[in-house]
């Protein structure tokens, strides 16, 4: 099913099977051991982040984007693989009910994020992103509560959804600078066996506007 979280933000439970959630967790081991591999990257205050994040497509680290990685040994970033964008087009095509829409849906960044218990990501907006095209994320393992804010502020108004093993949403146009984050992961729940030792993978496409 479809739920509409707010104007242009989407969620579909369940969306990727589970073997296309098998399919995604090798993918990103691979890419997580690639290089200088994954990292929890460290804010302009000098705090880590919780999580750590491998990226494709572009590196981006607080905050702006580049080719290279230049916050770890400045090696060329991993290439966007093409069946990643076919996947990205398929889930916006079905979240927004408008496969026309979705041909013209071309992301050339992934942004994936693996959340141990007890990792977390603060309420914030995605704008290092010159483009306004619409953000696809998938979510693999362990549940989470997702924050979705207001596009003013960090306060309320926001809406807390569970994101479960499989779960994709879609956030694009009136939601595309809403402020979002993951307070907490849901340790408690079955979690499908799609791999993944533990944790939470978070895997969010996006369109950079930049060349
Ligand atoms: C709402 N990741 O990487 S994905 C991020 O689950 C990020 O790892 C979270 O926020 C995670 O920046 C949330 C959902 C998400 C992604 C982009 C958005 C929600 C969004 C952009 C605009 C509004
Ligand atoms: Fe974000």
């Amino acid at each position: 099913e479809r739920r509409v979280l707010a104007p242009g933000a989407v969620h579909v439970p369940d969306w990727l099977d589970l073997d296309r959630q098998r399919e995604l967790v090798r993918a990103c081991r691979g890419w997580a051991g690639e290089g200088p591999g994954i990292r929890a990257a460290v804010m302009p205050n000098g705090g880590r982040m919780t999580v750590r994040s491998v990226c494709l497509g572009w590196h981006w680290y607080p905050y702006r984007y580049s080719r290279t990685r230049d916050d770890q040994d400045g090696s060329p970033v991993t290439p966007f693989p093409q069946w990643l964008g076919d996947l990205g087009r398929e889930a916006l095509a079905d979240a927004y009910g408008d496969p026309e829409r979705a041909r013209d849906y071309h992301p050339d960044i992934a942004l994936i994020n693996h959340y141990d218990d007890g990792a977390r990501m603060g309420l914030h907006r995605d704008s290092d992103e010159k483009a306004l095209d619409p953000v696809v994320s998938f979510s693999i393992g362990a549940a989470c509560v997702f924050r979705l804010g207001n596009t003013e502020n960090r306060g309320r108004p926001w809406t807390d959804v569970e994101l479960l093993s499989g779960d994709l949403v879609v956030f694009g146009d009136e939601s595309r600078l809403a402020h979002h984050g993951v307070p907490k992961l849901l340790p408690a729940y079955d979690v499908p066996d799609t791999g993944l030792a533990h944790g939470r993978l978070n895997i969010t496409l996006r369109v950079s506007g930049l060349d």
